[in-house]
């Protein structure tokens, strides 16, 4: 019998008491065991909460998950809290699997999927509720509601207030098309199915799941995870559009892809007065973790703000937070490189940084900037970066990274900046890298595992001249991590 006392003992038992490579710096990451999506993410009682699909008891993906907790006060620094939710009753036995939170009247509700798959339907939407942000009671009144028929997958509620309304979206399938249903409610307890808000035109993968609806300025945007789509087992995309309230249905205007990285997923966002915060899984359900053999797996992405640009594009920054945990090493401002010129890096010497430059794409001649990080000319690891900007694509070259998937992977950059600059942001943890290029509309969240001695890095064209504008290379400071799981 799971519940949530037996995972805390085991997590006290179990925590880590030596630190690892792998081991992140400054990103949420499980104390032990598997974590996967994020849930429930939510600013109540002065802090941010953050919940997570987790499972404590090994590193491997099993489906009995359990909700873990963490809250901060800034995104960086986290303390771990109680295990939140455990498969502890007939209608979740299988696992509490993703869903959303909303503060109402000084409580907070979890909105999750009980999965139990030996039932049909298999998965029904429920509810527990806090006072303290910290103890959770699942409703009497679970499960709350199922799908239409006997779909086998519907599961991910997220919900939302609305003019007095109550609204949740659930991911689902109709057919070999992804799909979200929309549901209404007045009290949070008794929802009604209004419609299918939105569903694929075919070309948009066969389930959706992780379902998520903001707004920015009087733009709605639906961000979706994507079973099978451009022959992709899992990816993340979103669509820019309008919901109308009134008739329940999602009007599209344009859709791209969220995180091109082959380790991004289910993201969810945490949604403040002034600025909304996507935190996504930073793996995915195929690659081997080496991270095992110290006892957890898999981890969560830097915490990125949203906007739109004047494209039309979403993009993904780190949160501001972020930039107090920098520890400056090297600084060069504006130069220029070509094929000849001396590394500038070559100084650096960093497992944990944040790189950021611009390059002035009018003045330069050459066309391609290669970046090697987390080098080590001894063992021969480095990952390789390339930008290039006649063809606008990025490249991340993962053969000689070290441990775990060494693949190459290639995207294109979404849109060229009419000021002829292009932005370029890389934020390295000790297993892990995120680029943001032109501002975050062009997003790769990818994990790496370097030996701990890999720690140089270069920057170079592979060409003709390249101009370098405000380029700053900081190493990142330790996070702090405590525990209240007791
Ligand atoms: N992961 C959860 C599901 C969700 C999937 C189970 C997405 O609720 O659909 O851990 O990664």
């Amino acid at each position: 019998m799971f519940t949530t006392g037996a995972a805390d003992r085991h997590i006290l038992e179990n925590i880590f008491s030596y630190d690892d490579p792998y081991r992140l710096l400054f990103h949420p990451m499980p104390p032990v065991g598997w974590m996967n999506d994020p849930n429930g993410l939510v600013y109540y009682n002065n802090q941010y909460h953050v919940f997570y699909q987790a499972y404590p008891y090994g590193t491997d993906n099993s489906l009995v998950k359990h909700w873990g907790h963490m809250v901060s006060d800034n995104l960086v620094d986290w303390t771990y809290l109680p295990t939140a939710l455990a498969p502890d009753q007939p209608y979740d036995k299988g696992g509490c699997f993703s869903g959303s939170a909303i503060a109402c009247e000084n409580s907070l509700y979890l909105f999750y999927t009980g999965n139990v798959p030996e039932n049909s339907p298999k998965q029904l939407q429920c509810v527990a509720k806090s006072d303290d942000g910290v103890n959770f009671v699942k409703s009497e009144k679970n499960p709350l509601f199922g799908p239409p028929g006997s779909d086998e997958d519907f599961r991910d509620p997220y919900v939302w207030q609305h003019n007095g309304l109550f609204y949740c979206l659930v991911g689902t399938r109709q057919g070999a098309k992804g799909c979200v249903r929309l549901y209404e409610s007045k009290d949070l307890y008794n929802w009604n199915d209004r419609s299918v808000m939105f569903e694929s035109d075919g070309s948009q993968g066969f389930m959706w799941e992780t379902p998520n609806l903001i707004r920015i300025g009087d733009t709605d945007i639906l961000i979706l995870s994507v079973i099978g789509r451009s022959g992709l087992p899992h990816s993340t995309i979103y669509y820019t559009g309008t919901l109308n309230y009134e008739t329940g249905k999602f009007v599209p205007n344009r859709c791209h892809t969220l995180d091109e990285g082959s380790e991004f997923y289910a993201p969810q966002i945490l949604r403040e007065e002034n600025r909304n915060i996507l935190i996504g899984w930073m793996d995915n359900w195929f690659n081997s973790s080496p991270s095992n053999k110290y006892g957890w797996a898999c981890a969560l992405s830097i915490p990125r703000e949203l906007s739109l640009d004047n494209n039309g594009y979403l993009c993904m920054y780190p949160v501001k937070e972020l930039n107090t945990y920098r520890q400056q090493v090297y600084c060069a401002y504006d130069f220029m490189l070509d094929s000849d010129s001396l590394n500038p890096l070559r100084e650096v010497h960093a497992v944990a940084f944040d790189l950021e430059f611009e390059i002035d794409l009018a003045m330069s001649e050459g066309k391609q900037v290669a970046i090697g990080i987390r080098e080590n000319e001894l063992n021969g690891e480095t990952t390789g970066i390339l930008i290039d900007f006649d063809r606008m694509t990025l490249t991340v070259d993962k053969t000689c990274s070290g441990a775990g998937d060494q693949r190459i992977y290639t995207t294109a950059v979404k849109s060229r900046d009419i000021s002829n600059v292009l932005s370029v942001r890389i934020l390295i943890d000790r297993s892990s890298l995120e680029i943001f290029l032109q501002n975050g509309s062009t997003c790769v969240t990818y994990r790496i595992y370097p030996s701990i001695s890999s720690d140089g890095m270069h920057i170079a064209s592979t060409g003709k001249t390249i101009w370098f504008k405000n380029l700053t290379c900081y190493s990142m400071r330790r996070n702090e991590v405590t525990y209240k799981c007791e």
